[in-house]
């Protein structure tokens, strides 16, 4: 190594070992300073580290190094959230075992964030696939079960023929599977479903007081947990039964032109009608969320059965109609096309009419509708005794009438359905329950946890292998001791996720964690993760936390006191139209030169695309490992914080990057110059080092890396063209401090040769001297005749008289005076003067 260079290749390692050697990330749990817990969203094995998860652990990092440089006591720990669809493929296709796939992509990965010399607590590195955590969850999952948060019930899912697999809803993608691609069928089986809904009310109203969450990701959940207040109300049906809906518009009643019921529904399963049941099949096929029925064709089947509408008399016909989804409301609805726009399709398509009942005045009562519903406020009309009334006031005037009519009540609604968390698939958490045909379905007793999955499994054939196995289910009954038979449903792996953070904190052998100790770290006082898991991530970990709560597991309700969702990297794409079929390539493949880019196989040009995040699928990545080896961890760190605000996207760039490097060569010659004997003070230099250092402090509180980066820019400007003096060697220790965060290895390397004591990595954060953060000279304005004359810079403070006599000294002041006579001088101290002739 020359001496006038810094050699990540040599100097990463090194560091990264003493790190180690010194336990120097370990958390204690019995330590007295005040604990900070800095938690990165634990990464899927999916075989190599993204260059997204890099971005994300940097930031997490700077911020888990610096806490500790402040005398906190950090809990920064690492894990995998190891089970799931991914190996159990690989296994398909490869012929591997999931659990050795997995242990594999998880020695590769920890090597890789190893090179990055992330500050990890590695001594509470868990997988959510190692029996020891999923025994403890066994034993969760049977706690919220005695505690009345778990049940089975029969109920519709997204079944995937080809994976032969229950999807979530989330995993339906336009109707089809979101791994397979076939169509989704609708099945009935018996699921295991966890019960969120009761703590609905208190995770809305939570939402309230997590100031430190973005507020993006508030409204998801707001918005997902989907509280409305509406009516509902029954018709009474030309059959003579009766049929509840549910509104949340009671107050466009009058505009109710038909009803309309859900597949499911008990009026429709009751026709007796092929073309009933063709209809009913027909809307089988294809996704159930809410989102996707909002966009796909409005399909109805008229059962010819009517409604009498409540307040008019009139016999409104009752579709079938697919939109309507059985678990919502009452599964059955009063369709009012001219203001809710997926009843606006459906009348258009068969011929239904379309009456207007609110309006932007009451002039406006005929104004035909511009092709879709108007689903806004305004003054109700063509509506009776509702005419002319607000919005709010006409939907209390007809709960008022429907409730006195003893036809229905008002009501709050949720969105938010149970958890459904059966998935039947072997790479999970096995379900800890016994099937007995005598007792029926009995809890697994406690001491046969772990329940572990069986080694010996076959993934040739498609389903579930844990269903097919020859020995693995069968066991005796431990109620009555007969033949039963184990649950073959695995928990979906957002449950592994809903509590790993407490295990990080706390990791007892013969319990989930221990209560007390738990408490000395929770909440996660900063949670750094992808916008992707704003919703169902986050709320089921809420949930996991207020259910272990409720049971007298844990203290706190909220997990993640404070929530950072970053933005992702960015690159353009390359690539080719290969007969109708895009073929991309690296940015490694490609020259790029000026407005165009060739390949550089073959000299020929490719096709720039739009900058978007990097994928595997679209080639637009760089590889972390790579670029570490070129340019080391440090100056990968560095950019990963520099350019762009955190929660904004980054463009990768190759000149960035380059910036970067050259910037620790700079810094590395900097901090050679540190002169430890260097004498006499710079009190510029002296100042603008203290405002750093406290400013850079609050930017990193704030994750606000970039702006902390560009402070540490200037400074280091300002630092080389200084003349030694003792202020000048101060700066260059501090700025050393202050980098050390985000560039450990140089820094401590330059800390070393400095002959430093110790490990940097367990070095204060460098103290501010208050009295440098103020200026103390001050600008004076100096006035005459009501213009700005001239300005002075003074040392603060000083006296009337003093600011009286420099004023008029000035000689661009004296040619505006002119020999006139000075009748008076008034003179703000540290403001301005203002001289009057
Ligand atoms: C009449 C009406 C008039 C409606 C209007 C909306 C606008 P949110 O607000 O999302 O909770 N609805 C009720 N149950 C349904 C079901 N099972 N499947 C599909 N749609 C259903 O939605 C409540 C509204 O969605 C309800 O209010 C109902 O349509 C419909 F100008 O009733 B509304
Ligand atoms: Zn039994």
């Amino acid at each position: 190594m020359s001496d006038n260079r810094f050699d990540p290749s040599s100097a990463d390692g090194r560091w990264q070992r003493a790190w180690d050697d010194a336990r120097c990330f370990e958390a204690d749990s019995n330590s007295t300073k005040p604990k900070s817990y800095v938690l990165e969203m634990f990464p899927y094995p999916s075989g190599r580290i993204h260059i997204g998860h890099v971005r994300n652990y940097t930031m997490g990092d700077v911020l888990a190094r610096y806490k500790k440089m402040r005398g906190h006591e950090v809990l920064h720990p690492m894990g995998w959230d190891a089970f799931g669809m991914p190996a159990e493929n690989a296994a398909m296709e490869k012929g591997v075992h999931p659990g050795g796939w997995t242990r594999d992509n998880i020695a590769n990965m920890k090597a890789q964030l190893k090179r990055i010399g992330f500050a990890l607590d590695w001594s509470r590195e868990f997988a959510t696939c190692d029996p020891e955590y999923y025994g403890h969850e066994q034993a969760l999952f049977l706690d919220l079960y005695e505690a009345g948060l778990v049940y089975r019930k029969e109920s519709e899912v997204n079944w995937d023929p080809v994976d032969m697999t229950v999807l979530a809803n989330e995993q339906v993608i336009d109707g089809k599977g979101w791994r397979s691609g076939a169509e989704v069928e609708k099945r009935k089986l018996n699921q295991w479903f966890l019960k969120i809904t009761d703590f609905a009310e208190d995770l809305l109203a939570g939402l309230g007081d997590l100031e430190d969450w973005p507020d993006k990701v508030r409204l998801m959940q707001e918005n997902w947990i989907g509280k409305s207040k509406g009516l509902e109300f029954s018709f009474e049906l030309s059959n003579g039964e009766k049929l509840p809906v549910y509104t949340t518009r009671p107050d466009t009643i009058f505009g109710a032109s038909f009803v309309a019921v859900a597949a499911d529904h008990p009026v429709a399963q009751s026709l007796d009608s092929d073309a009933a049941r063709d209809f009913i099949a027909l809307c089988k096929k294809g996704g159930t969320t809410a989102a996707e029925l909002e966009k796909a064709e409005k399909l109805g089947f008229d059962t010819g059965i009517t409604a009498r509408h409540p307040f008019t008399g009139a016999d409104l016909p009752v579709y079938i109609a697919n939109f309507v989804l059985m678990d919502y409301g009452t599964g059955a609805i009063m369709a009012v096309p001219g203001h809710d726009q997926r009843d606006f399709e459906f009348a258009t398509k068969y011929g239904l009419p379309i009456p207007r009942v609110v309006a932007t005045s009451v002039e406006d009562a005929g104004k035909p509708f511009d092709g879709e519903a108007e689903a806004g406020d305004g003054v109700i009309v063509n509506s009776d005794f509702l005419d002319g009334m607000e919005v709010e006031d006409a939907k209390r005037e007809i709960i008022k009438r429907i409730e006195a009519q003893g036809a229905g009540e008002g009501k709050t609604v949720w969105r938010l359905r149970d958890w459904g968390v059966s998935r039947q698939r072997y790479w999970g958490t096995p379900i800890p329950f016994i099937h007995c045909e005598k007792c029926g379905v009995v809890p697994a007793p406690k001491d046969s946890l772990p329940i572990t999955l069986p080694e010996d499994v076959d993934f040739q054939t498609p389903g579930n292998p844990l269903l097919r196995h020859a020995t693995w289910k069968h066991v005796d009954c431990p109620t009555c001791g007969g033949k039963a038979e184990r649950e073959t449903d695995t928990l979906d792996t957002f449950v592994d996720s809903s509590w790993y953070f407490l295990r990080f904190a706390s990791q007892p052998d013969d319990k989930p964690f221990d209560k007390d100790e738990v408490a000395k770290w929770m909440p996660v006082e900063q949670y750094i993760g992808g916008i992707e898991h704003a919703i169902l991530h986050l709320l089921y970990a809420r949930f996991w936390t207020r259910a272990l709560a409720h049971c007298g597991l844990v203290d706190v309700k909220e997990p993640f006191a404070s929530l950072f969702t970053q933005g992702m990297v960015t690159h353009e794409t390359y690539s080719r139209d290969d007969g109708g079929r895009e073929t991309y390539f690296t940015p490694e493949e490609v020259e790029r030169t000026g407005e165009a880019a060739t390949l550089k196989a073959d000299g020929k040009p490719v096709k720039i695309g739009r900058v978007i995040k990097m994928s595997k699928s679209k080639k637009n990545v760089v590889d972390p490992d790579t670029i570490i080896e070129q340019y080391g961890a440090d100056a990968v760190r560095w950019f990963m914080l520099s350019d762009s605000p955190p929660e904004r996207d980054l463009p990768w760039s190759e000149a960035g990057i380059e910036g970067c490097w050259r910037f620790v060569q700079r810094l590395w010659r900097l901090f050679g110059q540190y002169d430890a004997s260097a004498e006499g003070e710079d009190k510029a230099l002296a100042r603008k080092t203290h405002q750093t250092i406290a400013a850079v402090a609050d930017d990193i509180e704030a994750l606000g890396f970039n702006k902390a980066v560009a402070r540490i820019y200037e400074l280091t400007g300002a630092i080389e063209k200084a003349e030694a003096s003792a202020s000048r060697s101060e700066a260059i220790r501090a700025v050393l401090h202050l980098v050390s965060p985000m560039m450990p290895h140089l820094a401590e390397e330059a800390w070393s040769n400095m002959g430093g004591e110790g490990l940097l990595a367990e070095a204060a954060w460098p103290e501010v001297d208050p009295a440098l953060l103020v200026d103390d000279e001050v600008t004076i304005a100096v006035q005459h005749r009501g213009k700005l004359r001239d300005t002075l810079t003074v040392a603060k403070g000083l006296s009337k008289d003093e600011l009286e006599a420099l004023a008029l000294a000035s000689e661009k002041v004296q040619r505006s005076i002119d020999g006139a006579e000075v009748r008076k001088v008034i003179v703000v101290p540290d403001r301005l003067v203002n001289i009057v002739t």
